[in-house]
């Protein structure tokens, strides 16, 4: 953990910053919100992190001592006692405690700050300046070392192997919340430590929907089903989409199907270090385009996975991004044809300096069930 510390303080002094905080709170942050498992390896769901120029803080309550003294390494652990998980403890954590030595400009997460913690930190602190930043872990966490790229191997592996215990599961009859519980039963089994995200399982009319999550809507013969699933395993996450057919795929089903494996699989070809992510999408984007289904694909190519399953680079036609070697994206174009249905393929692709390495195995050919 220390280089990614290190690789945080290295960005102070163009931040204009002395310190970095980073919070997350029980019942406010998704669970996924990783960036201080990322930086000290703590898991639970209520904790600060306060990081100096030499040291580093991390502060949560009661319910973590052991946790936290088994996980974190790089930073001194601190609990308070009898407080509920509110801004105000950890503050008064942060001014009572001795131990906790920092002064100067505080930069602040944003996208993840509460609005009770800005106020307590400036009632505590009127001192320390807090400056606003964004994306700051996440650009560091965003290029993955060969130990990070193994971990996401694994939980890809795991997904691939679910997705085939899935497969002769889809029927007529068979209800997508069914499937979307035996996803997580499946991943679970296979040694992932739970769901990634909550599976999508969206068929017929429904696969027009590209973030549907699963009803008790039933497939019937002749559906496309759409299936978006990914395990955390290791800490990482997968995120892989297959879309298949219960029963024969009809002509028009089979075109859109074929497009867009054509704009997913052309957008894995172009895949590199040193690419602006912009242009990977449109790479995608221009072959749907050309087919007069432009105005179908209502989202961006891809995104970064790695601890959280939607992290940098972002992978679309507005990203500022490049890539850069060790980045883990997606490659996701869909096609979504109102009252219609639709079509995602999704793979992970690790970017490598002059090629990639598509780590899902799962078929992408058309599959009728
Ligand atoms: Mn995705």
């Amino acid at each position: 953990m220390q280089p990614r510390l290190d690789a945080l303080r290295r960005r102070f002094r163009p931040l204009g910053i002395a310190n970095f905080i980073v919070v997350k709170f029980s019942d406010i942050h998704f669970k996924e919100a990783a960036n201080i498992r990322y930086l000290c390896g703590f898991n639970g769901s209520n904790a600060v992190l306060l990081v100096t120029a030499r040291q580093a803080y991390l502060i949560t309550d009661g319910r973590y001592t052991n946790q936290a003294r088994e996980q974190v390494t790089g930073a001194k652990v601190f609990t308070y006692k009898n407080g509920f998980s509110t801004a105000d403890a950890f503050g008064r954590e942060m001014k009572n405690n001795r131990e906790i030595k920092f002064r100067g400009r505080i930069g602040f997460e944003t996208a993840k700050m509460t609005f009770d913690m800005h106020k307590t930190l400036q009632h505590y602190f009127p001192n320390c300046p807090l400056v606003e930043t964004s994306g700051v872990v996440e650009q560091i966490a965003a290029v993955k070392d060969e130990t990070e790229i193994t971990a996401i191997k694994r939980a890809v592996s795991i997904t691939d192997e679910a997705f085939a215990k899935i497969l002769p599961l889809l029927k007529p009859g068979v209800g997508e919340m069914d499937i979307s519980a035996e996803i997580t039963y499946q991943h679970k089994k296979l040694g992932a430590d739970r769901d990634g995200f909550e599976p999508i399982v969206v068929s017929g009319v429904r696969s027009s929907l590209p973030h549907g999550t699963a009803t008790t809507k039933k497939i019937a013969k002749g559906d496309f089903v759409t299936i978006d699933m990914g395990c955390l395993a290791g800490g990482y996450t997968a995120d892989m989409t297959r879309t298949v057919v219960v029963g024969k795929a009809t002509s028009e089903q089979k075109k859109v199907y074929a497009l867009v494996l054509e704009a997913q699989q052309r957008a894995c070809e172009a895949a590199q270090a040193g690419m602006w992510a912009k242009d990977l999408d449109k790479v995608a984007r221009d072959i749907i385009t050309a087919a007069g289904k432009g105005d179908y694909f209502t989202h961006g190519l891809g995104h970064g996975i790695g601890m959280e399953v939607h992290s940098a680079p972002r992978v679309g036609a507005q990203s500022k991004d490049k890539l850069a070697v060790g980045n883990v994206i997606t490659i996701e174009p869909g096609v979504y044809i109102p009252d219609w249905g639709g079509v995602r393929i999704e793979d992970d692709v690790v970017v490598r300096q002059d090629s990639n390495e598509i780590l899902n195995k799962s078929p992408k050919q058309l599959i009728e069930l």
